[in-house]
């Protein structure tokens, strides 16, 4: 059994699809990180930079229990656990890696500053707004010329740079960018949603 400690958001809804697509079992702590509950000292304990999402793996493959923070580190722990969505093969291992690095380093940090500064910053700045938007696009154009090329983002299978960068992809109204712009990305998308574990994964927590 595995809890994981998460909320309605990108970084959460990755690792709840991939418990989907693993078929693992799994308990949802909903830390509600609008109400603070992320700093609760129990929650810090697990997840030291008091950010969503974590696990705890009670039956990690050496035997023991397992806590583990940061959505890329989960994501790599779970698809080894289970050999699936990540190959050991070399090389293909590392198109896996630069593409989930892609999304902790790029995708996630930038989209989430253009959601910040274009939806909840009280005080409007013009040039966070255009940065961060710009930004988005940019990386949306990384992403159709791979997806241009390949069906999936680390080449001819889907894995876990895709499932890391779906939810992103999700709130794309969000950060200001129309998906018909970016054929590739949009064909992409449409596929990843038609697979029954995203579609229930990306419904965990469920909105109230
Ligand atoms: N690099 C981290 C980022 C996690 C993150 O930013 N989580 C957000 C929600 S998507 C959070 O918990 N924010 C609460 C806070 O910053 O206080 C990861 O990928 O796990």
């Amino acid at each position: 059994m595995i809890d994981l400690y998460t909320w309605t958001t990108p970084n959460g809804r990755k690792i709840s699809i991939m418990l989907e697509e693993l078929g693992l079992e799994y308990r949802v702590h909903p830390i509600d990180i609008g109400a603070g509950e992320q700093h609760a000292p129990a929650f810090v304990a697990i997840s030291p930079n008091n950010k969503i999402p974590a696990i705890v793996d009670h039956a990690a493959p050496d035997g023991g229990e397992i806590a583990l923070f940061e959505s890329g580190a989960i994501l790599i722990y779970l698809a080894e656990k289970c050999g699936q969505l990540l190959p050991t093969a070399f090389r293909p291992r590392l198109e896996v890696m630069q593409w989930l690095m892609f999304q902790m380093g790029n995708v996630g940090p930038f989209f989430g500053q253009a959601h910040h500064f274009r939806r909840f910053a009280k005080q409007k700045i013009p040039y966070a707004i255009e940065r961060y938007t710009n930004e988005a696009h940019r990386l949306y154009g990384v992403m159709d010329r791979r997806l241009a090329e390949v069906p999936y983002l680390a080449g001819d299978d889907y894995t876990i740079a895709d499932v890391a960068t779906f939810p992103w992809t999700a709130r794309h109204e969000w950060h200001g960018v129309a998906l018909e712009d970016f054929e590739h990305v949009k064909r992409w998308y449409d596929t990843l949603w038609a697979r029954p574990a995203v579609e229930k994964g990306y419904n965990v927590p469920p909105m109230t």
